[in-house]
């Protein structure tokens, strides 16, 4: 099922009316927002040089720095009193980035929503249970609101007291389970480790996302829930969650909410466009946004673009699932590595638990990897009931380094660690501790 007919737009027709829309946000941007006068100004940019969507190159890029430099509300396009909303961004040192919506604003969002958790198979009249956390952070109210837009029952349980989630998923009957695909397995896991079978729920669909994931840990959630679970991408400094939502039919790609976001893939480094396919940094400008709107804004997130129609049937762009952001790539000897790509690999290894965490060190100048991984129970009880030998868990080791130096070309260092030493979280993941 597709909630709305423009997710089917043709590409000529969508891109006029992306152009339209670009248009009457740069008027926007430049009457309203001092700083994007100044940036268009040293760009030596003028408003009748964009004369088609490809003449979004010209205008400069917008950069977090540029949103904390002009904390709180310096970016905004419209008056105080105009703002239903604020959120901030995640992140936990220092002053957050602070984005605002206007009643319109709000009501986008929820339409982008509602046509997000449809791409993912929920349907009016269901019910569904979101696992994201309420409050600041974009993902727990931006689901809420897109829910009751379609129409679902709405539980807003938000993240942790997984205890609580399991009895809530058991006597709710939800269709549908948001949160990020690390609390959503750690809810998996819990219902195991209390003798319950996650595969026995009514829980059809999953909208996971908020963090990177691997296709292996799809399919380790998918088995251990009996779900189809979707990847949905977003970021508040643009809107929240409901930018782009992968399909349950092809589960090949996130569809990108077009007619709203104008999405570009640059080179990290050069800066320059790449073509689709290609992999780099995804550039988001938003196309009807009044309070807060962004124009070629570096989400520092990687991935590719396509615009190949998919087989459910819309022509939006897709997206690639986000490998990782610039900022967690991990630079080993000339080798770029990111942690969701490590999972990969992981993952395959049936003696380890899927939960892993990256530290980086220092040993004589050089950068290094130590790691962490936990054995899974019947590993750890074997090797205690047995008494089987150290060899064993060596073996192991060997066999993870081996696998990450086939494909990083690069051994980290393995710490093996037994059953639930590595945290749990309830929102996003931390995969990388970084003590160089
Ligand atoms: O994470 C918004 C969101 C909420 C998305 C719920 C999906 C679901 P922020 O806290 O501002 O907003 O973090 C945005 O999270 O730049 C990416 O690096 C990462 N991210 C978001 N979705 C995905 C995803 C929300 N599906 C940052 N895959 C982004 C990988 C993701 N990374």
């Amino acid at each position: 099922m597709i909630l709305h007919d423009i997710e089917m737009l043709d590409r000529t027709s969508m891109r006029e009316l992306q152009f339209r829309r670009l248009k009457e946000t740069l008027e926007r941007v430049y009457h309203k927002v001092s700083f994007y006068q100044q940036q268009f100004a040293e760009a030596q940019i003028a408003l009748r040089d964009i004369q088609s969507l490809h003449d979004i190159v010209k205008l400069p890029f917008t950069k977090k720095e540029d949103l904390r430099a002009n904390y709180p509300f310096g970016l905004f396009a419209v008056e105080r009193e105009e703002l239903v909303r604020i959120h901030c961004s995640s992140g936990t040192s220092g002053k957050p980035t602070v984005v605002g919506y206007t009643q319109q604003d709000i009501e986008i969002w929820q339409e982008v929503v509602a046509r997000a958790i449809v791409t993912a198979g929920g349907r009016q009249g269901g019910c569904l249970h979101n696992a994201y956390g309420y409050g600041l952070f974009t993902g727990g109210l931006g689901l809420h609101y897109g829910s009751e837009k379609l129409g679902m029952a709405t539980v807003p349980v938000s993240g942790g007291n997984t205890l609580r989630q399991i009895m809530l998923i058991e006597d709710f009957e939800p269709t549908v389970i948001c949160g990020t695909p690390s609390y959503i397995l750690n809810i998996a896991e819990t219902m195991e480790s209390i003798g319950k079978d996650p595969r026995k729920t009514s829980l059809q669909y999953g909208i996971l996302g908020a963090e990177p994931w691997s296709e292996e840990m799809r399919k380790l959630i998918e088995k251990k829930l009996a779900i189809k679970a979707c990847d949905v991408y977003g970021l508040s400094e643009v809107l929240g969650p409901g930018i782009a939502m992968e399909c349950h039919e092809a589960q090949d790609g996130l569809h990108v909410a077009d007619d709203h976001f104008f999405i570009e893939v640059i080179d990290p480094v050069s800066l320059k466009p790449l073509k689709e396919g290609e992999e780099g940094e995804l550039i988001i400008t938003s196309l009807t946004k009044e309070a807060f709107p962004v124009i070629r804004y570096r989400t520092g997130d990687i991935a590719s673009i396509t615009t190949i129609p998919c087989k459910c049937g819309r022509t939006t762009t897709r997206m690639s699932k986000v490998k990782g952001r610039t900022d967690d790539m991990v630079i080993i000897r000339g080798v770029n590595i990111f942690p969701s790509e490590i999972e990969n690999y992981l993952l395959q290894v049936e003696e380890i638990a899927p939960h892993y965490q990256l530290y980086l060190k220092k040993e004589n100048a050089l950068d290094i990897i130590d790691l962490h991984v936990e054995v899974n129970q019947s590993f750890y009880l074997n090797r205690i009931n047995k008494n089987l030998s150290h060899s064993l868990v060596m073996n192991l080791v060997e066999k993870i380094k081996y696998l990450i130096r086939n494909y990083c070309l690069v051994a980290p260092h393995v710490t093996v660690l037994a059953p639930s030493s590595i945290p749990r979280f309830e929102g996003k993941a931390i995969r990388v501790v970084d003590h160089r």
